[in-house]
């Protein structure tokens, strides 16, 4: 008997499933619980200020190859990061997605100014500078790339901590 009213509740899930409406059976009282509301999708924070130490990072291209400089720093939370375009642009400043905790993701991308995805605009001219914000961002260790210099290996880890 219990087997058969698990058979029917798994039918009738399928059923729900597959119809797309939401004409669900009047017996769900046993259907499994719906999946917890996901964090607030992406944009839906204010960005946060600098508070701290405002750090400059350096874009490169040249005859060494392309880079930014330095390839690993460490900051504080609430710190700015300076991202400097040196030469060899154009260069942005791409946050690898898959290194942002799913809980900063909203406030990164609020913290990133005039972005999207998690990219900064093209930098192009020499001394043209982007700054984005740590605050309230949180300890952890974020990759950095550069999208069209990728391949040749521009890219940074940032620690928060
Ligand atoms: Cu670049």
């Amino acid at each position: 008997m219990r087997f058969n009213r698990i058979a029917l509740v798994a039918g009738a899930a399928l059923l729900a499933a597959c119809g797309g409406g939401e004409s669900a059976p009047a017996d769900t009282a046993v259907a499994p619980a719906p999946a917890p509301a996901p964090a607030p999708a992406t944009g839906t924070a204010t960005a946060a200020p600098i508070t701290g130490t405002t750090h400059t990072v350096n874009m490169v291209g040249d005859e060494k190859g392309y880079r930014f400089e330095p390839a690993t720093l460490t900051v504080a939370p609430g710190d700015g990061i300076s991202f400097v375009m040196v030469s060899g642009g154009p260069h942005n400043v791409a946050f690898d997605a898959a290194t942002i905790p799913e809980a900063a993701k909203a406030q990164l991308q609020a913290n990133m100014p005039n972005s999207a995805d998690f990219s900064s605009p093209m930098m192009m001219t020499a001394n043209e500078t982007w700054t984005v914000s740590m605050g309230n961002i949180p300890a952890g260790t974020y990759g950095i790339i550069c999208t069209p210099h990728l391949a040749m290996g521009m890219k940074m880890e940032l620690i928060v901590k």
